[in-house]
């Protein structure tokens, strides 16, 4: 039987006093953001260092304790707040939050996994260089949670996921033991590519205390268009022309439903949406050129013109400087923000073909509307990367908890079996967590789950390191 008060007094040792917390409010730490769930913490452990990180794995696996590693408790499927049981430790890596070193011959930055996304990006622009992961939520999620997740975010489409940015990690192992793969290498076959099995592994492998990521330099001009273009089919037309037009210089590629489009009209309602009304969806397209803010526009007036002319885009606006670039991003961005202020929904983070999208969305909206009317859909996402966030909002006036209860199982079984048929994935960029752990047994084929579980149990084989989360191990 495990001694809770004795694991808390070592972990005290460990960190210190200040930094272990059992009493008072914990909220942050126990509950997700999207208000799905709320656990209970045997202590919220929040270590400043990496041996200390590795002095707190030692001491839980000697007591046969789990952990749940947290960073900005920004993720979107339940994998970073620990279970109702009250005997997880809650491993926060928020301390950890070091700029370790930027090395500008190597363009690479070496970042601590506390590291908030938004203060790794100013510290890379400070030195002249860009480090292009980019999401709403870079205000409060963390380098180690954007890497366990394989964040993906709005810049996708010419910079890759976070592991195409991701060079090196260090790690404490399940054991207690410090991997250390900081070398900042772009060649290196020495045998298995450890960090990209860590990478998108949620936690459930290892603690990410680090890592060496790639910078760019920083363009000279970004501009910014936002486009009302006539239907989803446009839209991927649109984006096949900006593909030619601007080539390398194509650096985000939103897609914007009009209904999405509408949440943030209702609930911020100081944002100035173009085009109310006017088209079935809009989109917002980036043009980061490292020649002149001049050549970009001139790139961006062939583009719109030609896109005219093929009648893919109806009207479009394009930004005539930094701050009405940033507000033309905050609509997009705001649009997660404006749903939760709806209330609950149903989210299906999916990807497919980019020139299947048009086809899938005719369907399942379709098969959505036949069997629950009434639904709200809010579809938007990274059209460039072939990612739709294709959302569910309970019908206006219904009881968006009791909804959920009664039709989300549903509902993921018919948006995901048409996800299969056209050969997409149910998560593209948000994990796995435990909302999608059932689903991923469905939808994986069994010899990919079978080597995932025997990954685990090589690395984790006593099932401490966030259990429950991605596989169920019996
Ligand atoms: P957390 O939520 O704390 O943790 C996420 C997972 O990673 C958990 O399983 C946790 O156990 C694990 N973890 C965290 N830190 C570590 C570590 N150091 N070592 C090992 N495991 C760890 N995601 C996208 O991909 N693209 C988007 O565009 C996007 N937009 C978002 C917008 C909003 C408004 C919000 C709220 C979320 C968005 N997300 C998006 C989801 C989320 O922000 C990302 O998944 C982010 O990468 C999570 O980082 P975090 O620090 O908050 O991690
Ligand atoms: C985004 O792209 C995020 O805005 C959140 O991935 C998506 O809330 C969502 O469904
Ligand atoms: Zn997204």
């Amino acid at each position: 039987m495990m001694d809770i008060e004795a694991l808390r007094a070592t972990l005290r040792t460990l960190v210190g006093e200040a930094h272990v917390l059992t009493d008072g409010d914990l909220t942050a730490y126990e509950q997700d953001w999207r208000k799905r769930e709320r656990g209970r913490a045997l202590a919220v452990v929040r270590p400043g260092t990496t041996e200390e990180v590795a002095a707190v794995v030692k001491a839980c696996g000697a007591a046969g304790v789990s952990l749940v590693p947290q960073g900005g408790n920004t993720g979107m499927v339940v994998g970073s707040i620990p279970d109702a049981s009250g005997t997880q430790v809650l491993l926060s890596l928020q301390r950890l939050n070091r700029i370790r070193a930027i090395d500008a011959a190597n363009l690479t930055v070496t970042v601590e996994a506390g590291c908030v996304l938004q203060t790794l990006q100013e510290a890379c622009e400070k030195d002249g260089f860009l480090f292009p992961l980019s999401l709403a939520a870079e205000g409060s999620c963390t380098i180690g949670g954007n890497l366990a997740t394989n964040a993906g975010g709005t810049q996708v489409v010419r910079y890759g996921n976070t592991r195409e940015l991701c060079l090196g990690l260090e790690v404490v192992t399940a054991q207690g033991e410090v991997w250390s793969g900081l070398t900042g290498l772009r060649k290196d076959n020495t045998g298995y590519d450890l960090r990209h099995l860590f990478i998108g592994s949620e936690g459930t492998l290892g603690v990410i205390t680090a890592a060496t990521l790639r910078m760019y330099p920083l363009p000279a001009a970004q501009l910014t268009a936002f486009a009302a273009v006539p239907s989803l089919d446009a839209a991927v037309q649109l984006l096949g022309l900006a593909h030619q037009h601007l080539n390398a210089g194509l650096t985000g590629f939103e897609v914007m439903g009009d209904f999405a489009l509408g949440l943030v009209r209702k609930h911020f309602p100081q944002q100035n949406v173009p085009f109310g009304g006017m088209s079935p969806y809009c989109v917002v397209l980036e043009n980061s050129d490292h020649e002149s803010e001049s050549h970009a526009r001139e790139q961006f007036e062939r583009l719109l013109e030609a896109a005219l002319e093929q009648g893919c885009v109806l009207d479009a606006v394009v930004a005539e400087n930094i701050a009405q670039a940033r507000a033309l991003w905050h609509i997009r961005e705001s649009i997660p923000l404006a749903q939760a202020q709806e209330g609950l929904n149903i989210k299906h983070d999916i990807s497919i073909a980019v020139s299947r999208i048009p086809a899938f969305v005719t369907e399942v909206d379709a098969l959505l509307e036949q069997h629950f009317p009434g639904v709200r859909l809010v579809n938007y996402g990274h059209l460039g990367d072939g990612n739709l966030h294709y959302n569910v909002q309970a019908p206006d006036g219904a009881d968006a908890e009791a909804f959920l209860r009664d039709q989300e199982g549903p509902i993921n079984t018919l948006v995901y079996e048409v996800v299969d048929r056209f050969n997409g994935s149910i998560s593209a960029e948000h994990g796995i967590g435990s909302l999608k752990r059932e689903k991923l047994a469905h939808h994986k084929s069994p010899v990919a789950l079978n080597a995932m579980r025997a990954i685990k149990g090589a690395l984790d084989p006593k099932n401490l390191m966030n259990p429950g989360r991605v596989l169920s191990i019996e």
